[in-house]
């Protein structure tokens, strides 16, 4: 039997540390997490589930978007994949009795930790106006009552629709096309927060907003670049493919703060080898300042300029654009500005400049750490900058790498969720539906909070997700929830949001990926999108958590039918019984999905086109790919304050806590914790295990506090600190966000540290 969700709040945050480990994953690894499976849903339950992630004819892992190899082992998941699973497929329920015994207002005292234990979503749950409880209610009236808060707005761009990346392709395809029928392009995901950076650097260089590497470009490459991201936690399957590439001679550079366990040594649990001694990822460790990565590769970019091999004369002259203005504004690079920007040293950066030289297929992989400042955009640019120069696009085991988080974030941007969706993709659409779509660009997650902020949005619904965890400046945001006229969740667990709520608010319980999912046409399998392009077929097989359930393409058809009525010509009835309809129209509106339902019938899907990989086609404004010579940046903070960066812990995903420890930093029993320099620690005068209050300073002159965390002496770069999201949202100003991509500068955040008013 699965143990019980803890009854009172268990977050007694009361952290103990220990030196961090050396290495990631091994046995330990998959102990751990078998460890969480069995409990949320007993030991058969576990093996059974744990079976089916990512095989050919089983569901994909809803833990992150690295791809499966084509050749999978019976075991084909981590640690954390098994956390992810064990989230959803638990035996713990939230049923309406739960919500009689706790009125929202005693939910909003809860952690969030707390709120995700207590199980999954069992009933549409209703919260009338003024009432302290949620109460159960009907599907055909909750529809009804966003039916009649919809289209009782001014206008349809009064209402936000945001996305989080779990959502299938076909459920994303009927949200956006629903949206844009309602009228609107009001349509923010969580890759506003993510990888928008990524896409807006990629689209104007390279023309396509995706990666231009498959798995066997990394097992071909020569040398590897890790930028940015701690794959050890957040996509330990990727360990898995850089021991392979490592194995065939690849090399590897890792671009981090700090030291992490992961990309030092890593156990693969599937080897005997592994199990033993583990492989060494790392070749070379560049420790780097937080938001200095700009500056490190415009300094390679000058120095492969200087260098006699440095340049790929006939890939520039052949394939790019702006060679010249790039080249003249990287010459002026500078030494003692690049070392004073990074912290690293000379020796170091030659070091890496020789490992570029010496390597003619460079794969650069890279995630949060890169997108979430102010100059992400200009530093994803220049690490494109260096590609081009080597002529590292579209060659086999070379390319461009970000690393998407969401299983499906990458699919649902394919399918239109966009608040700035392409003139040509409306045009498939309104060709196909016969309705004319909205053409006005629509808010992102930051314009949206602003606009209900603002009183200029009044209805929020989101399909997945937990928005106002997941937000910047979480005050400002919450206070902005409850400005709506009604807030409205399609949700497998509880979470903050639902308790953060306008006048009115609904829950919506939804099956999750492992759960089967019939219709009237039968057992429906829905789609996904993995972050190298590959679509797959995803495909439940545990019964759903409870026979209210409604799936999330049945859900939006439904909402469709209410909310627009005879408004709408579209077959939304025809859609819910049987997907595969859904997938043919998706086959003549999206590019590359031609004979859709066809072609994801075959084992293991098919991969989407990318010009540039395939073709070195670069469907950009010049037709080229093209160089970029933005002005240097990196952040300067003032004497006496540090630049912290927000990330995840080794047992989230996300706003979803699975437990109190980050094994791999040496952290137990607490997650309020701040990690600093041991120098910049004494300089500062705060010895290891004092409580400080992280109080964030920005231009607008609002000091943002997030109270009580332990200081706990850290080998990362110094000026640096680091703590965890989302606990420390409270500290990202809304306004602070990079330029051009619009994404929460969440990885500089420039605090000072107080002695504690809580402890
Ligand atoms: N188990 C688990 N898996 C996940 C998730 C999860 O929460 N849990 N989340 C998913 C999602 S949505 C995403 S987007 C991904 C996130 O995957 P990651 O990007 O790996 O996640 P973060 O924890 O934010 O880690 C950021 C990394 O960048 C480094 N870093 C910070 N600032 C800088 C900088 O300025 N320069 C450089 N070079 N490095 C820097 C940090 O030290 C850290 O190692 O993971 C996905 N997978
Ligand atoms: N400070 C700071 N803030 C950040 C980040 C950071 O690094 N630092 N990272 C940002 C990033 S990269 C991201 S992607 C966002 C994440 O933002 P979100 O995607 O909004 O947040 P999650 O925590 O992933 O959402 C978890 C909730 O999704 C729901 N859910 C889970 N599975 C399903 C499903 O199958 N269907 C439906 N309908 N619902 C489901 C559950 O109710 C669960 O509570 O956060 C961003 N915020
Ligand atoms: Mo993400």
């Amino acid at each position: 039997m699965a143990s019980k969700p803890p009854q009172s709040d268990p977050v007694q945050d009361s952290p103990e540390v220990s030196p961090p480990p050396h290495s990631a994953a091994g046995l330990p690894g998959i102990g751990h997490g078998l460890r969480a499976a069995q409990q949320q849903m007993g030991v058969r339950r576990a093996a059974l589930t744990l079976l089916r992630v990512n095989q050919k004819d089983g569901f994909d892992c809803p833990g992150c978007a690295w791809p499966e190899p084509e050749h999978r082992h019976a075991a084909e998941f981590c640690e954390n994949g098994a956390k992810a699973v064990a989230e959803e497929a638990t035996l713990r329920r939230v049923a309406p009795a739960f919500f009689a015994a706790h009125s929202v207002a005693d939910l909003a005292e809860r952690s969030g930790y707390w709120l995700g234990q207590q199980g999954r979503l069992t009933h549409p749950m209703y919260l009338a106006e003024g009432a302290e409880h949620y109460e159960p209610v009907g599907w055909d009236r909750a529809f009804a009552i966003v039916a009649e808060e919809l289209n009782a707005l001014g206008s349809p761009d009064e209402a936000v629709f945001y996305t989080s990346g779990r959502t299938s392709n076909e459920a994303a395809f009927l949200y956006q096309l629903f949206v844009r029928e309602f009228g609107t392009n009001n349509l923010p995901d969580c890759s506003n927060m993510c990888h928008e950076s990524s896409g807006s650097a990629l689209t104007e260089t390279l023309g396509v907003g995706k990666g231009s590497v498959l798995l066997e470009d990394l097992y071909r490459a020569d040398l590897i670049v890790v930028a940015g991201q701690n794959p050890g936690t957040n996509h330990p399957r990727m360990l898995t493919a850089l021991e392979k590439a490592k194995a065939s001679g690849a090399r590897i550079i890792t671009v981090n703060p700090l030291p992490e366990a992961g990309m030092e040594r890593f156990k693969n649990p599937q080897t005997p080898k592994g199990l033993a001694r583990g492989t060494a990822l790392t070749d070379l460790f560049l420790q780097i300042r937080i938001g200095g990565d700009q500056a490190l590769f415009r300094l390679l970019n000058r120095l492969l300029l200087d260098a006699e091999d440095g340049v790929d004369r006939a890939f520039v002259r052949e394939h790019t654009h702006g060679y010249e203005e790039f080249a003249a504004v990287a010459r002026s690079a500078d030494w003692d500005e690049t070392l004073a920007a990074t912290g690293l040293e000379r020796g170091a950066i030659e070091e890496a400049l020789r490992m570029v030289l010496a390597s003619r297929r460079t794969v650069v992989c890279w995630a949060m750490g890169l997108t979430q400042h102010k100059h992400s955009v200009p530093t994803i640019r220049e690490v494109v900058n260096l590609l081009l120069l080597r002529g590292a696009i579209g060659r086999p085991g070379a390319g461009v790498c970000p690393v998407r988080g969401h299983s499906n974030v990458q699919g649902d941007r394919t399918m239109g969720i966009f608040e700035r969706p392409a003139p040509a993709f409306l045009d498939a659409l309104e060709r196909e539906f016969g309705f004319a779509p909205p053409r006005a660009h629509g808010y992102d997650v930051v314009r949206a909070i602003r606009a209900l902020r603002d009183g200029d949005a009044k209805v929020f619904l989101a399909m997945g997700g937990n928005f106002v965890s997941a937000s910047p400046d979480t005050e400002v945001t919450e206070a902005a929830m409850r400005r709506a006229r009604l807030t409205v969740h399609v949700s497998t667990k509880l979470n903050r949001s639902h308790v953060v709520t306008g006048a009115r608010a609904l829950i919506l319980p939804t099956l999750g990926r492992t759960e089967r999912d019939l219709q009237a046409h039968g057992e429906q399998f829905v789609t996904v999108e993995d972050s190298m392009g590959m679509v797959h077929a995803s495909r439940g097989r545990l019964a759903p958590a409870g026979p209210e359930l409604l799936s999330e393409p049945a859900i939006v058809c439904r909402l469709a039918r209410a909310v627009l009525g005879g408004r709408s010509s579209t077959p939304w009835e025809e859609f819910a019984g049987d997907y595969a309809t859904v997938r043919d129209r998706i086959a003549r509106v999206v590019p590359g999905f031609e004979d859709f339902n066809v072609r994801i019938a075959r084992p293991g899907g098919f991969t989407l086109p990318h010009a540039p990989r395939d073709e070195r086609r670069f469907p950009t404004a010049t037709g080229k790919a093209n160089f970029t010579a933005a002005p240097v940046e990196y952040p300067r903070v003032p004497a006496g304050r540090l630049l912290l960066q927000t990330l995840r812990s080794h047992d989230q995903y996300n706003t979803t806590v699975y437990g109190l420890d980050d094994r791999y930093r040496g952290i137990k029993n607490g997650r309020r914790v701040v990690l600093v320099h041991p120098e910049d620690a004494r300089t500062l005068g705060f010895a290891d295990g004092s409580y400080v209050d992280l109080v964030s300073e920005w231009r607008d002159g609002v000091d943002r506090r997030a109270p009580g965390f332990r200081v706990v002496h850290y080998p990362t770069a110094r000026g640096c600190a680091a703590a965890y999201y989302p606990e420390t949202n409270v500290l990202v100003p809304l306004d602070s966000t990079a330029d051009t991509s619009n994404t929460p500068a969440s990885k500089s955040v420039v605090v000072r540290l107080e002695p504690s008013t809580t402890a």
